[in-house]
């Protein structure tokens, strides 16, 4: 038996995903959502309220909480994790973890008490910024300066100083709570904070996440000195070298042999970030296939063959698990954009891909949307407020059907606008996240992109990378073969464009970004 898991903590949940290589098959799939198993964290949609609506950040217990639920999940459904190999996965990017006490120290956790009881007094820092944070403008303008400009960062660490980025994150913190900041001898990004837990022991953090800090040298696979220094004194300290991708970073911990049945010496694999992982889920980590994630945030990505910046400088570069590198624009309004207008108007998901595809057309007869329910990231909107513009009854929001269809092309115009710097034409698109399957995103994405939009069989493709990489470092297993096993794609809810929509989409996107330089 050749059994990996994959574990995703992503923004509103923690996922784990089991793979057989001998059968070719997902053996186990469950899903800890935040808000609904652990309400004491006062966490809905994953991250704590806070009056200043540029902060947001979350509970590190709250991750910790439900790994072990997780696993005890998985347990309760009759899995037996003994005969797991391999263990690996991905969290959510740029999100940090702030440590008093190095991972390292804690040898094995004790066996008995629960595991967040025996992190909280582990934390330097209560929360966690997250990467839907927009906080940081003062300090990435105070990073790129003294780093030589913005052009400088980003040549060097593949994105210019950003926004949710970890290395501003610091730099504020360091500011803001210079007391705590001495006490930190150790900082984490989630990817690194959760193979630490099932180690208990520091694990590294990898190069395909680690780029998404602004501290990373791409060309060399070390940290910048110059963007060390220029975001916090003595932070070189508490960050442990990067490792690449495919490190063994431990063994499980005792711990969790004892709790949750796994075999001593089980092996685990650096975790990397969510978007690199998806990479690898969707099968994808050569050059030539574009991908697109709609989750929380809706991402665009593909492999690069080399290396290029966004010249908007919005986009970035992060490490490709499998070797090189990887392109990426991040959408913040994604799936919490697309929930709003479905809580608003009472729809269903049904009703809401029935209302694109059977009650309006594209264009959307002139009804458009700047789709900015939270700040956004790309392109940078640091007032959330959506704008309506059309006819009376949809401007009043009293049209359902045309507001389905103006979030979508909304965010669907603003994903092509953005993305142009990634390279070539994209005939083909992958999709994947929870709204990967709902005919009316898929329809709209064909049409604005023209290109046949194709979803994979696995909605979780950031886990399903993990248990891939797993595989792929333990097991010794070729990325072609664990392709072609795991990730087929799922050929007949494949979307083709129609053509004759593309001059619609001309001026809907000229429409679109002329309102857009007027905000
Ligand atoms: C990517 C980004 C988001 C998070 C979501 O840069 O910020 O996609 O990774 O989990």
């Amino acid at each position: 038996m050749a059994k990996f898991l994959g574990l995703d903590s992503s923004t509103q949940s923690l996922s784990a995903l089991l793979i057989d290589t001998d059968t070719g098959k997902v053996v186990a799939d469950r899903s800890v959502n935040f808000g609904e198993r652990l309400p004491q964290y006062k966490s809905p949609k994953g991250f704590l309220a806070h009056a200043d609506e540029a902060v947001k950040h979350s509970d590190p217990l709250m991750w910790v909480e439900a790994l072990e639920l997780v696993l005890t999940d998985l347990r309760a459904a009759g899995v037996d994790l003994s005969d797991v190999r391999g263990i690996s996965g991905a969290g959510q990017q740029h999100g940090s973890v702030y440590l008093g006490k190095s991972m390292d120290k804690v040898g094995d956790w004790a066996p008995g008490t629960p595991l967040h009881e025996q992190v909280r007094p582990l934390l330097s820092r209560k929360t966690s910024p997250i990467w839907m944070d927009s906080s940081t403008s003062a300090e990435c303008a105070e990073i790129a300066k003294a780093a030589g400009g913005d052009e400088r960062v980003a040549t060097i660490t593949g994105s210019r100083a950003t926004l949710r980025f970890t290395g501003p994150q610091i730099r504020r913190f360091f500011k803001t709570s210079p007391t705590e900041w001495q006490q930190t001898v150790e900082i984490h990004l989630v990817s690194s904070f959760i193979p630490s837990l099932l180690t208990g022991m520091s694990a590294s953090i990898d190069l395909g996440d680690g780029a998404g800090m602004n501290l990373l040298d791409l060309a060399t696979g070390k940290w910048s000195e110059t963007l060390l220094d220029a975001t916090a004194p003595g932070l070189a300290g508490k960050l442990k070298p990067p490792v690449t991708s495919a490190t063994v970073v431990g063994e499980i911990a005792g711990y969790f042999v004892k709790k949750y049945g796994f075999a001593p010496g089980t092996k685990v694999v650096a975790f990397t970030g969510d978007n690199p992982s998806s990479l690898i889920g969707m099968g994808a980590s050569k050059p030539g296939t574009a991908v697109i994630s709609l989750g929380t945030s809706d991402t665009v990505f593909t492999a690069m063959a080399s290396q290029r910046t966004d010249p908007r400088g919005y986009g970035s570069v992060f490490g490709n698990p499998a070797g090189g590198y990887m392109s990426l624009a991040c959408f913040s309004n994604g799936s919490l954009a697309r929930e709003e207008i479905a809580r608003k108007f009472g729809l269903s998901w049904d009703q809401f891909a029935a209302a694109i595809v059977e009650q309006t057309r594209p264009g959307n007869d002139g009804n458009l949307l700047l789709p900015y329910f939270v700040p956004e990231i790309t392109p940078r909107v640091l007032k959330a407020g959506a704008r309506w513009f059309g006819s009376a009854a949809f401007v009043a929001g009293k049209d359902a059907a045309a507001a389905a269809r103006a979030v979508v092309e909304a965010q669907a115009i603003s994903m092509r606008i953005h993305s142009d710097w990634i390279g070539e034409k994209m005939h083909t698109i992958l999709v994947t996240g929870g709204a990967s399957k709902n005919r009316g995103l898929l329809r709209v994405l064909a049409d604005v992109f023209q290109a046949t939009i194709m979803p994979l069989s696995v909605s979780n493709s950031s886990a399903l990378g993990g248990a891939l990489r797993a595989a792929q470092a333990v097991g010794g297993q070729a990325w072609q073969d664990l392709y072609a096993r795991f990730c087929p794609p799922e050929r007949d809810l494949a979307v083709t464009p129609e053509p004759n929509t593309r001059p619609v989409y001309e001026q809907l996107a000229a429409d679109f970004a002329k309102h857009l330089s007027q905000i």
